[in-house]
């Protein structure tokens, strides 16, 4: 069988690749193609309508596959659950990263919040390029910034709740439906950037990063969500963990912001929900164990990010993180600092600080979500974030409804610093390390 070797291609293949759908290990040499033609369809995993799989054996002067009746083929898929594979995902290093927490905890609006930010912050305070890999992998996404910040209603007064859809776990804007051994698996739908990062030697090196967004309710032990094993199964193959904490959800955490500003823990919540978060985490480590076969005591290697979210609402419990300017090294300050080749990033020591800070208060507040967070991981960090920013406390002040936002007003709050904390440590850590470069 005809198989393209490495020395014959001009782009430089990596030894192996992992499936942002399936998460399957496999070698580069082991890609199906998908072909373009009309006629030429039907799949054992993906149904009769869908376009015909094969591992091509035939391929043109210009090293493009062939199908079966001759046509070139352009798109990959997994050897696998033989869905869509985009070109760059065996060229370049991909990072996996989860974001977990309960229901209504505020994954989906952090994670709409955090990409659009993101893609804003990266390139114009560090010089990284960031985009999406593939337009058909991050719709979803890209509806969640439409909804916070191109909202054809943004003058207008809306419910903060109903910018984005609670996320389901049933229908196929999330997921693909895959068979498997004559049993269908819903898979979630991977969301993927592809982003750019200058070395000091000028060159570029890409990246990508894939994250997913499932329903707080796909993490709960005796879940209702069939596939919540299925579907939450990236958590292991994750570089970092993003755990969306709700202070507002806890009752110790809503009294004492209570005690400080009375009112305030009725806002950001549209309507009563508590779960207790801390059995989510274990949940979670409880999988993340099982599928990488780790001992009860050991701790997981993958730094935990504790994203305590909704900080517009409980800031007056930790107002030192309101002014975080300083926390930044970014490529516009290092230009006129006193040392130019100052990596751009964070500042690692005053995050740490910040989080040490944080740690206390959520310590007092709710020490078994911290117990539970430093039990599982060997780095945990905590990190206050706000997706929508104080556009809602500002309007209240002034007398308005705090359950109403003007989309134009949303302003997010460090929103992007967990994701730049992890890019900037991954980078420390292989310089530091002397390993190949990471992120
Ligand atoms: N005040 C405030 N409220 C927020 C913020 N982010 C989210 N919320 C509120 O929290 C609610 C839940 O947020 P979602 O992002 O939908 O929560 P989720 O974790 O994705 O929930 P599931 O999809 O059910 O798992 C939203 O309806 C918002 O009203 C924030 O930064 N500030
Ligand atoms: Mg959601
Ligand atoms: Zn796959």
């Amino acid at each position: 069988m005809a198989r393209i070797k490495n020395e014959e291609l001009t782009i430089p293949l990596l030894s192996e690749v992992t499936c942002p759908h399936c998460w399957e290990v496999f070698s580069p040499q082991d890609v199906l193609f998908i072909s373009d033609h009309n006629n030429l369809l039907g799949d054992a995993r993906l149904g009769e309508d869908a376009r015909l799989r094969f591992l091509p054996t035939r391929f043109n002067r210009r090293c493009q596959p062939l199908d079966p009746i001759g046509h070139v083929s352009h798109d990959m898929a997994c050897p696998n659950c033989h869905l869509l594979l985009p070109k760059q995902m065996i060229e370049n290093k991909c990072r996996f990263l989860s974001i977990l927490g309960a229901p209504a905890s505020g994954k989906s609006y952090f994670l709409g919040s955090m990409i659009w930010q993101t893609r804003k912050v990266l390139l114009r305070d560090f010089g990284y390029s960031f985009t999406d890999a593939h337009p058909q992998f991050n719709k979803v996404v890209i509806s969640y910034e439409d909804a916070l910040f191109l909202n054809p209603k943004r003058d207008q007064r809306l419910p903060v709740g109903e910018l984005i859809p609670k996320t389901q776990f049933t229908g196929n804007l999330l997921f693909n439906e895959i068979n498997q051994d004559g049993r269908p698996v819903r898979l979630p739908q991977p969301f993927l950037f592809e982003y750019r990062v200058p070395d000091p030697a000028g060159k570029t090196r890409t990246r990508l990063m894939c994250l997913y967004d499932n329903a707080g309710e796909s993490f709960l032990a005796g879940s209702e969500d069939a596939s919540a094993f299925e579907t939450t199964r990236h958590l292991a193959n994750s570089s970092a963990l993003f755990f969306v904490f709700d202070p507002l959800q806890d009752a110790r955490f809503a009294d004492a912001l209570e005690e400080v500003a009375p009112g305030a823990s009725r806002f950001g919540l549209p309507f009563p929900v508590q779960h207790r978060q801390e059995i989510i985490l274990r949940e979670a480590s409880v999988r993340i164990r099982r599928f990488l076969s780790m001992r009860n005591d050991e701790k997981h290697k993958n730094p935990l990010v504790v994203v305590v979210g909704k900080y517009d609402v409980w800031w007056k419990l930790f107002p030192e993180a309101k002014n975080l300017d300083w926390l930044r090294n970014s490529r516009a300050k290092t230009n006129d600092s006193p040392d130019p080749q100052a990596t751009p990033g964070v500042n690692l020591s005053a995050i740490n600080r910040l989080s040490a800070n944080l740690r206390t208060l959520l310590f007092r507040l709710c020490p078994d979500m911290v117990g539970t967070a430093e039990f599982f991981a060997e780095q945990v960090i905590f990190l206050p974030v706000s997706a929508l920013g104080f556009a809602c406390k500002e309007h209240s002040e002034r007398g308005g409804d705090p359950n109403l936002v003007r989309p134009r007003d949303i302003d997010p709050f460090q929103v992007e610093l967990p994701l730049i904390w992890y890019l900037t440590r991954s980078r420390t850590k292989s310089t530091d390390s002397d390993e190949e470069q990471e992120d």
